[in-house]
């Protein structure tokens, strides 16, 4: 059985789980505490020397960062389907949610919500600006779409929802932004749906 090292406060391991409960996949969950150490502990380290969940174990094979997870989990299903020209917008968004989205959304969210900065450090000022450009991007984007590529659910939504919907806790307001409120609204109403302190 798969089994995933992860941790209830982490929307990188929620994008794991959360496609594994769509593709109603079994798997088993080890969790980790984040804010002790448990993920830089010599046990975890040689599981993943990065020392960071989520970590996804399937037999032999040991396989970090949510985003890669995501694409061998969906692999073969229609949440990353095989067209080259459709997986390849897919990654651009995958790879956006790592370099673009996740270091201001969420960042913001984990430093703010779990590690008690204030809400004028420079940092967290800095990074909100660059934050509120890309929940406009993505607004914009999802005026003239349902999902992020085409009409379909894939895991570029997936990858990009699970810190969308908790931006709130990184100190953003989304209530000015329609298109992408309604998009959240349509991925919580997807089949196999569910919220992120789910086993
Ligand atoms: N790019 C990685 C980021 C993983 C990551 O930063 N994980 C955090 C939790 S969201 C973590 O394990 N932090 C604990 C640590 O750094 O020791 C991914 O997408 O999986």
């Amino acid at each position: 059985m798969l089994k995933l090292y992860d941790n209830r406060l982490s929307g990188n391991g929620y994008k794991t789980r959360l496609l594994m409960h769509q593709l109603g996949m079994p798997f088993e969950v080890e969790w980790v505490d984040i804010l002790k150490g448990e993920t830089r502990t010599p046990e975890f380290l040689a599981i993943n020397p990065n020392g960071r969940i989520p970590t996804l174990v399937d037999s032999d094979y040991i396989l970090p960062e949510s985003n890669a997870i995501l694409c061998y989990l969906a692999d073969g299903t229609p949440f990353l389907p095989d067209n080259r020209q459709v997986k390849g917008r897919i990654l651009q968004w995958l790879f956006f949610e790592q370099y673009s989205h996740e270091p201001n959304i969420a960042t913001v969210r984990h430093w703010l919500a779990h590690l008690g900065y204030d809400a004028d450090d420079p940092q967290v000022l800095e990074r909100q600006t660059k934050g509120e450009m890309v929940l406009n991007l993505m607004n914009e984007h999802l005026s003239v779409q349902p999902f992020f590529v085409g009409g379909d659910y894939t895991i570029a939504d997936i990858a990009l929802y699970a810190y969308t919907h908790v931006a709130h806790e990184g100190g953003y307001d989304l209530s000015n932004r329609p298109a992408l409120k309604a998009w959240l609204d349509r991925v919580a109403n997807q089949p196999g749906y569910v919220t992120m302190d789910a086993d």
